[in-house]
């Protein structure tokens, strides 16, 4: 992208400003809506995941182009992270806040009903759209996706979060995300590791826990995993804790995940650089997050009674 601004490194690469472009108004009539069963939400408030099945396979097509625009120059745009240990085989890439600098990403958060999704799952009045964050796998990759929670690399802190996660390729269970059951009610915090070598993100002196190797240890926790089609979509938490185990990827896997802030969630500050950093965002510890960077794309109407 010519003219894009430079920035430190971030990840492992150079990034650029993810807002060069500025944020856009965005009306909310505009955004589309679409209504969640009740079981559905339950089980997503009860599991800290649930699957929706197909519920994005109308933008399967869209967010492959947005992400392989990602995956060919990766340095035109925010926060490329290559996680693959050199000599080992694949490529495990991840990328996010490009929902500004992607038309195609652009298009599925503010022209897909994935706000209003997320607004009933979180059992919020309204969803404010937090970031994207992009990740492919390619075939030959055997590196895991550490379990890790979300939360503790975020400015974030509340109950009412989501991140929706659309599969873009056909997904076995075995190498697909996974989820421990349940674990976004721990009322625990796991110091966040870097992608690359399950090493502490950042080091510093106070240290939250670390976070249990499911892997190892699978009999000791209920674990949801499925195999995904393109256009499923997996809702969780953000602290629900997730990861994958180092089975050989077979096919490419691609995904693009949405997250969502709802009415609870505040800034907060923690001991590490967060990821994604968001630096000058002007915020004290417990206001809410500013509208102007992270928009708010749905609110719900009181029922109408006649
Ligand atoms: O696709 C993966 O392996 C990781 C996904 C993930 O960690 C996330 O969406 O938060």
């Amino acid at each position: 992208m010519d003219g894009s601004v430079k920035t430190e490194t971030s990840g492992n690469q150079k990034t650029v400003d993810w807002k060069q472009n500025g944020v856009p108004d965005i009306d909310l009539l505009s955004v589309p809506s679409v209504n969640i069963e009740d079981d559905i939400i339950d089980r997503f408030q009860n599991d800290g995941a649930v699957l929706m099945p197909g519920l994005f396979e109308n933008w399967v097509s869209q967010l492959r182009s947005g992400l392989q625009k990602n995956l060919e120059t990766p340095n035109d745009y925010a926060f490329p992270c290559e996680s693959i240990p050199e000599g080992a085989p694949g490529r495990f890439f991840d990328s996010y806040c490009n929902w500004l600098l992607i038309p195609e990403y652009y298009s599925h958060v503010t022209k897909s009903c994935a706000a209003s999704v997320a607004g009933q799952l979180m059992r919020s009045t309204e969803s404010q759209f937090f970031h994207e964050h992009a990740f492919c796998k390619e075939p030959g990759t055997q590196a895991a996706t550490p379990w890790h929670q979300d939360m503790p690399y975020y400015c974030v802190d509340g109950k009412q979060t989501v991140s929706l996660y659309i599969a873009l390729d056909e997904t076995p269970a075995e190498v697909a995300v996974r989820f421990v059951k349940g674990s976004h009610r721990w009322d625990r915090l796991f110091h966040p590791v870097s992608f690359l070598d399950s090493e502490d993100f950042e080091s510093i002196e106070e240290h939250l826990e670390a976070a249990p190797d499911v892997n190892e240890n699978q009999e000791d926790y209920e674990i949801l995993a499925w195999n995904l089609h393109p256009g499923d979509c997996i809702a969780f938490d953000f602290l629900t804790l997730h990861g994958t185990t180092a089975g050989e990827v077979k096919a490419r896997r691609r995904a693009v995940s949405t997250r969502w802030l709802g009415d609870d969630v505040t800034y907060c500050e923690r001991a590490i650089k967060t990821s994604p950093p968001f630096p000058n965002i002007g915020l004290e510890p417990g206001e809410r997050m500013r509208t102007d960077w992270f928009p708010v794309l749905w609110q719900r109407r009181s029922p109408v009674v006649c």
